[in-house]
Order: C-alpha cells, then sequence, then structure tokens
C-alpha cells in the first residue's frame, strides 16, 4: 500500500486532472466526525491532519493511493455543519462542494458518508444522502467512534438510517482500529467494477 499527499483544492479550477484512470474515494460528513481519522486508519499513514478547529479545514484534500494494483485517489472534503460559520464562508463551502460533485461525478468510484455512532444522522446527512440519491453516485454510511457509543445509542442510530434506506453500512473506531478491514473489502469491491456497470 502506498500513499501520498497530492494537494489541497481551494478552487474547482485546481482540481487535478482526471489522468492515470484513477477512480476518487471520497470522504464526507460533519466537522470533527473523524474523516481525517478514517483516511489515517484506512492507509495506515498519519498523512491527514487530525482535530483541526471544526470549520477551519476548507481546502479539499487530495491524497494518491496505491492499494495492491487498485489506483485512486482519496478525497478528504471539508466537513458541513459548523454552525458558527459567516455566511459568506458557508456559500463558498457550498459552491466549493456541489462543483466538486458536479464535476467529478464520473470519476467518483464511492463516497463515504461518515456519521457519528452516537449522534446518528443529522438534517445536514440526509441532505447529503438525498443529493448523492439524486445524482446517481455510489456511497455508504461509514459509522464512526464506535468506541464512544452505547449499544443503545449505535441500535438508534441504525434504525433511523434504515428509515432513510441506508442499506451499505460499516462501523468503525479510529481510536481502536476498528473496522478497517471489512472498509477496505467494500471499498476494493466498488472500485474493481468495471465503468458503467452499476449504471445498468
Ligand atoms: N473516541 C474517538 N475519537 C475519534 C475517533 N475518530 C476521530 N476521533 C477524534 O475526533 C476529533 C476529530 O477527528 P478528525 O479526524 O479530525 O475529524 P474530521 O474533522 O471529520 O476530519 C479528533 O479529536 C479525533 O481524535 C474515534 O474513532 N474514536
Ligand atoms: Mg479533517
Amino acid at each position: 500500500m502506498k500513499v501520498e499527499f497530492l494537494k489541497s483544492v481551494y478552487q474547482l479550477k485546481d482540481l487535478p486532472p482526471i489522468t492515470e484512470n484513477r477512480k476518487e474515494v471520497v470522504f464526507v460528513g460533519r466537522s470533527n466526525v473523524g474523516k481525517s481519522s478514517l483516511l489515517n486508519l484506512l492507509t495506515g499513514r498519519n498523512i491527514a491532519k487530525v482535530g483541526k478547529t471544526p470549520g477551519r479545514t476548507r481546502a479539499i484534500n487530495y491524497f494518491k493511493w496505491d492499494y495492491n494494483e487498485l489506483k485512486s485517489f482519496l478525497v478528504d472534503l471539508p466537513g458541513y455543519g459548523f454552525a458558527k460559520g459567516d455566511k459568506r464562508e458557508i456559500e463558498n463551502w457550498k459552491r466549493l462542494i456541489e462543483g466538486y460533485f458536479n464535476r467529478r461525478r464520473e470519476n467518483i468510484g464511492l463516497v463515504l458518508v461518515l456519521i457519528d455512532a452516537k449522534v446518528g444522522p443529522t438534517g445536514d446527512d440526509k441532505k447529503m444522502i438525498q443529493w448523492l440519491d439524486y445524482l446517481g453516485i455510489p456511497y455508504i454510511v461509514v459509522l464512526t467512534k464506535i468506541d464512544k457509543a452505547k449499544q443503545k445509542e449505535i441500535s438508534s442510530t441504525l434504525k433511523k438510517l434504515k428509515e432513510l434506506g441506508v442499506e451499505t453500512l460499516v462501523q468503525t473506531s479510529s481510536k481502536e482500529k476498528k473496522g478497517k478491514e471489512q472498509l477496505l473489502k467494500v471499498i476494493w469491491n466498488y472500485l474493481k467494477e468495471e465503468p458503467n456497470k452499476t449504471n445498468s
């Protein structure tokens, strides 16, 4: 396995060219939900910055990832749900994220929608899931921080997600290094699929 930081993208024009046949594995979710930690868990490297002030990481961070013969980009998106951000900042965030998904749609292999096991899906998470459904972009939900949640809270989160129609789900704890192998397997299965196969 090989991973390297490629670049931070603040403007859509700086997105890397779609070359080398690299599909994108995208991390989305609330600020602080554990996106960067999960990226580090998956790659076994301390490569994404963890625990920066929520909402302050406004860039799309690209990593090149070679996992066995599978080549991809890992894409760490800036988090949503920062109540204190000013209006203009939120507008900029929205433009960047919407532009990202519209432009990269065809190149996205899988979106990981991260949801805190204890908190459950928020309004923003629901909007994101519905939007991905609408765009026809493949995604799965990844529960994070299961080490912090009681079994009862996890059950309640699972129930809410089921009501939203979410089927594929992996439970993880970056702290306790749980769920890594299962998640790698799911990602592998999505990325190895032939292009257009999922749309037939
Ligand atoms: N207990 C626990 N804390 C975690 C876990 N994953 C991340 N965190 C903590 O949650 C905070 C935010 O993590 P980060 O990966 O930066 O979240 P991001 O903003 O979504 O990228 C940090 O303080 C992490 O140490 C986890 O699995 N368990
Ligand atoms: Mg982060």
